[in-house]
């Protein structure tokens, strides 16, 4: 067949021509628009291919509160508090839920009068509390560097417990060398901390006396307040390009 003969199978009729037409304008259009692909999206699009653009970021990392409450709660020897709240919003991407449990020792004295009128005044002895976070309500979390127990030692105490949707989560940001999709990955919570939340945290009143057995003359203790607070944080990423950066 001769080159002739092959263009006239080929171009020969209106058709044809308007196919070929078409195609050459998709060979020359294909390749600017893969080229250019990342400024067509909107800003924080995933594109699923090895086709992001790597190099320098800066990473402004904000966190927000989305949720949050408190309470004082005036305990006796034994007794626990239940925390419960709900959080269902998916729109948000959380960072972690923080759980906060203060107490101090308040109300521990020595029994008035005694055989000399004089007070006898053994050392405080700080109460304990417990702080369980039960997860089974909840669809997922970072076990590994999430905090569901803890106990106080001394006072005043603070129980600081945060619960982490966000693998290896750190608020610092800064620079980082990634791809832009990467860098989004690394603050996504994967849907999970949403459900129903539940805790216990129980009071034991610790009381100080003098040697021996604590009888009539030891500290006198009936409880403790304790403070307890809870917020559901979300984070926000800002992504942009540092000046300078290497487009590899
Ligand atoms: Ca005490
Ligand atoms: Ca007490």
């Amino acid at each position: 067949m001769s080159m002739d003969s092959i263009i006239e199978k080929w171009f020969s009729t209106r058709d044809q021509k308007i196919t070929w037409g078409i195609s050459l304008a998709f060979f020359i259009i294909f390749p600017i628009y893969f080229a250019n692909l990342t400024s067509f999206l909107p800003d924080g699009a995933v594109v699923n291919s090895g086709d992001s653009v790597a190099g320098n970021w800066n990473v402004k990392v904000t966190e927000n509160i989305e949720a949050s409450d408190s309470d004082e709660v005036n305990m006796d020897d034994g007794e626990i508090f239940e925390l419960e709240f709900t959080y269902d919003d998916m729109t948000t991407n959380l960072a972690y839920v923080e759980i906060v449990v203060k107490h101090d020792e308040l109300n521990e004295r020595g029994p008035a009068g005694g055989p000399a009128g004089q007070v006898a005044k053994w050392p405080e002895q700080c109460d304990t509390v417990d702080v369980a976070i039960d997860m089974d309500g909840v669809n997922g979390y970072v076990m590994n560097s999430s905090t569901t127990e803890s106990t106080s030692s001394n006072c005043p105490s603070e129980q600081v417990l945060r619960i982490y949707m966000v693998e290896n989560y750190s608020d610092a940001g800064g620079e980082m060398e990634s791809t832009k999709n990467e860098i989004l990955a690394m603050y996504d919570d994967g849907d999970q901390g949403r459900g129903d939340w539940f805790g216990e945290i129980t009071l034991t009143v610790n009381t100080g006396s003098g040697p021996g057995p604590s009888g009539p003359t030891a500290n006198r203790d009936n409880g403790e307040v304790v403070t307890i607070e809870w917020k559901v944080v979300s984070v926000e990423v800002e992504i942009t390009a540092v000046t300078d950066t290497t487009i590899s």
